[in-house]
């Protein structure tokens, strides 16, 4: 097997994937951009294998996002048709391999059918052990933060939390999924340099790897690409230089 050059000892815990680019892959080949969202649920699959065979805990994709909303409507209902198309494979995969699916988004913005299946699929998963493997549907990063502000205002209340003890710990406990861990790597793809309301509380310390491949030509190579440039850099979390070198910071 070719050298991949990646240190087994520091793959990041939890990737997060903006898959952007279906739609211009779709166009520079004169297919619709629905083709370009159907060729990009294959990059899914890659992308999951590779993932938890390299070791990866967490992996988080941007699948729809609170804005698509506004999107032409039939391509709306091409999309809303993909998470069924990619169980009716992946499931027993997700099953046989430990993989445990989780969502996080407005779901109830979401199509019954949708719903009902990924709820099949979080409950027939939930007890495995494996790769935590998130779906971002109806998604947005403030959408989520202001969900999270409700259910803590409705916790006080009840005089279930008090004003002054309130932390970043506690509140990320009433984000979507609070054990959703902090993104240590966070990859785009289609060039772009935004983070687009994506995982905002979660993205606070994310070293952000940008690539020009389009979202449908992603796979194992490229996400070995991305993780090498995780394992090139140094991570500081508002530390300067020389105290990580000192060791300031380390786990005590
Ligand atoms: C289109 C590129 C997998 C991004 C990938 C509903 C846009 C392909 C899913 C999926 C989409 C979602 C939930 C789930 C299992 C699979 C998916 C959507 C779009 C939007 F539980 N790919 N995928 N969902 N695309």
């Amino acid at each position: 097997m070719a050298e991949s050059g990646i240190r087994a000892e520091v793959i990041p815990r939890h990737i997060a994937v903006i898959m952007d680019g279906n739609g211009r892959w779709a166009e520079q080949r004169g297919l619709a951009r629905t083709q370009g969202h159907q060729a990009g649920v294959e990059s899914v699959r890659a992308t999951v294998r590779a993932a938890r065979e390299l070791g990866v805990a967490w992996l988080t994709l941007f699948a729809f996002s609170s804005e698509n909303w506004n999107r032409p409507k039939a391509e709306v209902d091409t999309l809303m048709q993909l998470p069924e198309a990619y169980f009716e494979t992946e499931l027993a995969d997700a099953i046989e391999n430990g993989v445990r699916i989780r969502t996080i988004g407005r779901r109830d913005s979401l199509p019954a059918s949708v719903v009902r299946t990924l709820d099949e699929a979080v409950r027939r998963t939930r007890d495995n052990t494996g790769m935590n493997l998130v779906f971002a549907l109806s998604y947005g990063g403030r959408g989520e933060i202001v969900d999270a502000a409700r259910r803590l205002l409705r916790d006080h209340e009840l005089g279930k939390v008090d004003a002054e003890a309130l932390d970043e710990k506690s509140f990320a406990a009433y984000l979507d999924d609070p054990e959703l861990p902090d993104v240590d790597l966070l990859i785009r793809t289609g060039s772009e340099l935004r983070v687009s309301n994506f995982l905002l509380w979660q993205i606070a310390y994310a070293e952000i790897h940008v690539t020009d491949v389009l979202w449908p030509d992603f796979g194992r190579r490229q996400l070995e690409d991305a993780i090498r440039d995780f394992q090139s850099r140094e991570r500081r979390y508002g530390l300067t230089s020389a105290q990580v070198r000192a060791g300031a910071g380390e786990r005590s």
